[in-house]
């Protein structure tokens, strides 16, 4: 690396550091970062690439410093580069919280370029060890991925009752209007639950109605009508369905014994096909020494059938990437399970060239720093490039939505797309020799995951250029 001109940069943008830039719309200082970055005629691509992830390491560490433009810090932030597309612990909102546990609802997907999402719902479930989790029901749709920890799940119907014991990768579709009970039936571990529900009734609206607790939608009705129900005193019913009055309640290892006495393995309630569904045991779709791709979709899981929607869990090697492509139909909504990276992804919703006739379309670089909790939106035909950081994998669950005729396709790797175009069509389109083209597009022969630029860079460089260039 070329350490003078990271000075360079760094002191140009000190001294531009002034509170009306930063209130602008787009985060000036790390845009002119970025261009600064493009500028560096003697920059390797990976050294570029570099750059940039410094750039965005000195905004973050901007952001954290404050300093005289504190108050507008929050506003850079979410009208980042990364709006709307990406979500962080932030914009969650506790919406049952004990020392027991909670559970963490996603704000809605209410911006105008994510309308295709509009009426899906986000949360998150943690129950400490012995959690015990009252019944509920929900006027949604949902699926859930058991990311951490052990659980029993029970579901209620009038006719019958299904309790699984789930452990960390299950999947579970709970239809809409069921009755769900839960219980972490580990000792030390949390149980961490990571749910996607469709409303079936107010588009992005998820009601939970609790039957037990202080807020039991029984205290709604009149006394005259409850007791004609039950053939019961009101007061005694009153007392009854208030419980304990609290949403989670901790309970004895003697009464987990006997509710987690299940069978193992997420079973598929209220269906015929009983089949276990573990994300983690599918044979993985793609893998080699930079990354893995498990997936689980509704073509052959009927249960995911009719909600359309798939799963997968993308696991990449610390310095990995996942080579660029986009989804042919689905909007992917990707959770970080576990590690540190980031993503680009090229948008032309967000660009300004491409709103008005006449002038050139062009793609807004949408891009952010991921971490664990990060949720982040990949739309349809929008290339994207997924990268691990350099010290930790990047493990990403991912709600596949539109998934029945889903087709990913590569931009690159071993069977990229542009491999398929006939010699004339290259020549034509690229404007220089078919070999020259296919010198280009067929030099990656790794299939989806790929060495990212830190590795890369570490080899040319023999390591450590970037660890000396920051401490000096
Ligand atoms: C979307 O929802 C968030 C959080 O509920 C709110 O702050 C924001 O104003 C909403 N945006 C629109 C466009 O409605
Ligand atoms: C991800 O891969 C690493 C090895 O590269 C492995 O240790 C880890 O268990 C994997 N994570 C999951 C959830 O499979
Ligand atoms: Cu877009």
């Amino acid at each position: 690396m070329k350490p003078f001109a990271f000075v360079l940069i760094f002191s140009v943008l000190f001294v531009s550091n002034t509170c009306s830039e930063v209130a602008q719309k787009k985060d000036p200082e790390l845009l002119q970062c970025f261009h600064l970055c493009r500028q560096q005629q003697a920059y390797s691509e990976s050294e570029k690439s570099e750059c940039r992830e410094m750039c965005r390491q000195y905004i973050k560490e901007k952001h954290r410093r404050g300093g005289a433009c504190d108050t507008k810090v929050g506003e850079t932030e979410k009208e980042g580069d990364e709006y709307p597309y990406v979500f962080e612990e932030k914009h969650f909102t506790s919406v049952v919280k004990s020392a027991l546990g909670e559970i963490q609802l996603l704000q809605k997907f209410n911006h105008s370029l994510l309308k295709a999402i509009e009426n899906f719902r986000l949360t998150v479930l943690v129950a400490n060890p012995r959690a015990f989790f009252v019944p509920v029901h929900w006027d949604a749709d949902s699926v859930i991925f058991v990311a951490h920890g052990k659980g029993t799940i029970s579901l209620v119907r009038s006719e019958k009752r299904e309790s699984l014991n789930v452990r960390c990768g299950d999947i579970l579709r709970i239809p809409s209007g069921t009755t769900v009970y839960l219980i972490n039936r580990d000792n030390n571990e949390k149980l961490v639950i990571i749910k996607l529900l469709q409303p079936v009734f107010t588009p992005g609206v998820a009601e939970t109605f609790f039957g037990v607790g202080k807020e039991s939608f029984f205290k709604a009705f009149s006394d005259e009508l409850l007791q004609a129900a039950f053939k019961t005193e009101s007061s005694r019913l009153h007392k009854m369905f208030e419980g304990s009055g609290e949403p989670i309640i901790e309970a004895s290892e003697e009464q987990i014994r006997a509710l987690s006495d299940h069978e193992e393995g997420g079973i598929w309630p209220f269906s015929e096909s009983k089949g276990t569904i573990n994300l983690f045991e599918q044979k993985p779709v793609k893998s080699n020494d930079y990354g893995e791709l498990r997936e689980v979709s509704p073509k052959e899981h009927r249960q995911l059938e009719d909600i359309d929607i798939g799963l997968a869990f993308i696991n990449i090697t610390k310095g990995g990437m996942e080579n660029p492509f986009f989804n042919s139909k689905s909007i992917n909504i990707g959770v970080v399970n576990k590690g540190e990276g980031y993503f680009e992804m090229a948008c032309p919703h967000l660009s300004s060239g491409s709103s008005s006739r006449g002038t050139p379309i062009s793609y807004r670089n949408v891009n952010a720093h991921v971490k664990r909790g990060s949720v982040y939106i990949v739309p349809p035909g929008h290339p994207v490039i997924t990268v691990a950081s350099k010290d930790q994998n990047l493990e990403l669950l991912v709600f596949q939505i539109n998934a029945r005729d889903n087709k990913r396709f590569p931009l690159a790797g071993k069977n990229n797309i542009w491999k398929q175009i006939e010699k004339e069509a290259k020549e034509l389109a690229f404007g220089s020799p078919w070999r020259e083209v296919d010198e280009v597009v067929g030099k990656e022969d790794e299939d989806w995951f790929m060495k990212g630029p830190s590795q890369i860079h570490q080899e040319k460089q023999g390591g450590g250029a970037y660890i000396r260039m920051k401490t000096e």
